[in-house]
C-alpha cells in the first residue's frame, strides 16, 4: 500500500506544495548556473571586453535576484492560494489535539452520523476534504503528515485549521514535528485513507459503544479496569459505563482500541504475525514504561498475568479466527504496509 512522503504527494494540497518545491529547485539551480556561466565569461575575457561594474552591480545584484525570487514569490502564492479554505463545502471535520505524547481526536457529528472520540488514527474517505481543528492540551506540538499537505503547529490556548483532501488510499504517518520532550519521536499519528463504503462501516463501529463484556473474563476485566484506576485516563464509552463528554482526558480513549494499527501513537504495532492485537496490548499494560520509557501511564508489573488478559479481553472482546475482535479491522489489515 501507498505510503507517500513530501515527494510522493497523496492529495491535491500536497501536491501543490511540492509543485512549489520542484520549481523553486529547478529555478535556483539554472539560477546557478547561469551566475557561474557569467563569472567564467568575465574571467575569459577579462582585459579583452571588460564588463562595466555598473553592468555587474545593477544587472546582477538587483534585476536578477529580484525577476528571480519574484517570480517565485508570485509562483508560490499563486499555488498555495486557497489551499487553506478553512471549510469547504462537506468537508468531514475533526478536532484533533495534542498531548505529551499521543493525540485524541473527535470526529464532530452529521445528519446521519454521531460524533465520536478516537486517538492516535484518523481515518478519512478518499475524495472527501477533511477540515482538522487543531489544538494542544500542554506544550507546542506540530501537526505534520507530509503526503497530505502542508505543516501546521498546535498551540495552548489557540485553535488552528487545515484542511486537505486524500486522492489515494493508504496509510500515511504525521510525526509530531515540534520537539516536545522525552517521547516527541514516538508521538506518531497514523492517518488512514479508506474508501468512502469502507469509511463510512468504520466510522458506524467506532461511533458505537464497545464490545459488551459477556464471558466471565471480560466482566472480571471491566471490573479490574475500574479497581485499578485506568478509568480516571481513560474512556470506554459503554461498557466501562464512562461517558467520551467527560473532561480533557487524561489518556486515550480505550473504546475500540484493538482497531487501531499501532498503541501508544506509532511505539507498539497493535498486531502480532497472526493479526491478533492481544499480544501488544498485553505487552503494553504490563510494562509501559519499557514500551516508551516516560509514558504518562504507570507500568501495572504488579498485576497477575490473568488479571491483566482480563484486562485485554474486556479492552479487545472475544478472540476471533484471523485475528481480531473489533469489527473494523478488516479494513484496518488490509490497508496496513
Ligand atoms: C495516569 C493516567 C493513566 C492510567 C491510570 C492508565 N493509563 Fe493507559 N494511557 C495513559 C496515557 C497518557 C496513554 C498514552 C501514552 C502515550 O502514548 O504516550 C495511555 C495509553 C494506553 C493504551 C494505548 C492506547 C493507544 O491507542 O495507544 C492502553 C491500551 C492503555 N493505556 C490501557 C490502560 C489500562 C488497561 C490501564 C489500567 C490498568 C491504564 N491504561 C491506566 C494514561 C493512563
Ligand atoms: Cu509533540
Amino acid at each position: 500500500m501507498s505510503a507517500g512522503g513530501m515527494l510522493r504527494p497523496a492529495g491535491p494540497q500536497a501536491e501543490a506544495l511540492a509543485g512549489v518545491m520542484n520549481t523553486t529547485l529547478i529555478v535556483c539551480a539554472f539560477a546557478f548556473v547561469f551566475a557561474m556561466a557569467c563569472l567564467a565569461g568575465a574571467l575569459w575575457w577579462r582585459g579583452r571586453r571588460p564588463v562595466s561594474t555598473a553592468l555587474w552591480l545593477w544587472g546582477g545584484g538587483l534585476v536578477l535576484p529580484v525577476l528571480v525570487f519574484g517570480g517565485l514569490l508570485l509562483h508560490g502564492e499563486r499555488s498555495a492560494y486557497g489551499l487553506d479554505d478553512p471549510s469547504p463545502p462537506g468537508a468531514l471535520r475533526v478536532a484533533v489535539t495534542g498531548h505529551l505524547w499521543w493525540w485524541s481526536m473527535r470526529y464532530e457529528s452529521e445528519p446521519d452520523a454521531p460524533a465520536f472520540a478516537t486517538a492516535n488514527e484518523l481515518r478519512v474517505p478518499v475524495g472527501r476534504p477533511v477540515t482538522l481543528t487543531l489544538a494542544s492540551d500542554d506544550v507546542i506540538h506540530s501537526y505534520w503528515v507530509p503526503a497530505l499537505g502542508g505543516k501546521v503547529d498546535m498551540v495552548p490556548g489557540r485553535l488552528n485549521r487545515l484542511t486537505f483532501t486524500a486522492s489515494q488510499p493508504g496509510v500515511f504517518r504525521g510525526p509530531c514535528s515540534e520537539y516536545c520532550g522525552t517521547q516527541h519521536a514516538a508521538m506518531v499519528l497514523q492517518v488512514v485513507a479508506m474508501p468512502p463504503e469502507d469509511f463510512a462501516q468504520w466510522r458506524r463501529a467506532q461511533a458505537g459503544a464497545a464490545p459488551e463484556p459477556v464471558s466471565r473474563q471480560a466482566l472480571r476485566g471491566a471490573a479490574l479496569f475500574r479497581e485499578n484506576g485506568c478509568a480516571t485516563c481513560h474512556a470506554v464509552r459503554g461498557s466501562a459505563r464512562h461517558d467520551v463528554a467527560d473532561a480533557p482526558p487524561l489518556g486515550p480513549d480505550l473504546t475500540h482500541v484493538a482497531s487501531r494499527l499501532w498503541l501508544g501513537a506509532g511505539a507498539l504495532r497493535n498486531r502480532d504475525p497472526l493479526g491478533d492485537p492481544r499480544t501488544a496490548l498485553r505487552q503494553w499494560i504490563t510494562d509501559v514504561q519499557q514500551v516508551k520509557p516516560g509514558a504518562r501511564m504507570p507500568s501495572y508489573k504488579h498485576l497477575r498475568a490473568d488479571e491483566i488478559d482480563a484486562m485485554v479481553e474486556f479492552l479487545a472482546g472475544p478472540p476471533v479466527a484471523g485475528g481480531g475482535s473489533d469489527r473494523p479491522l478488516v479494513a484496518a489489515t488490509s490497508l496496513a504496509p
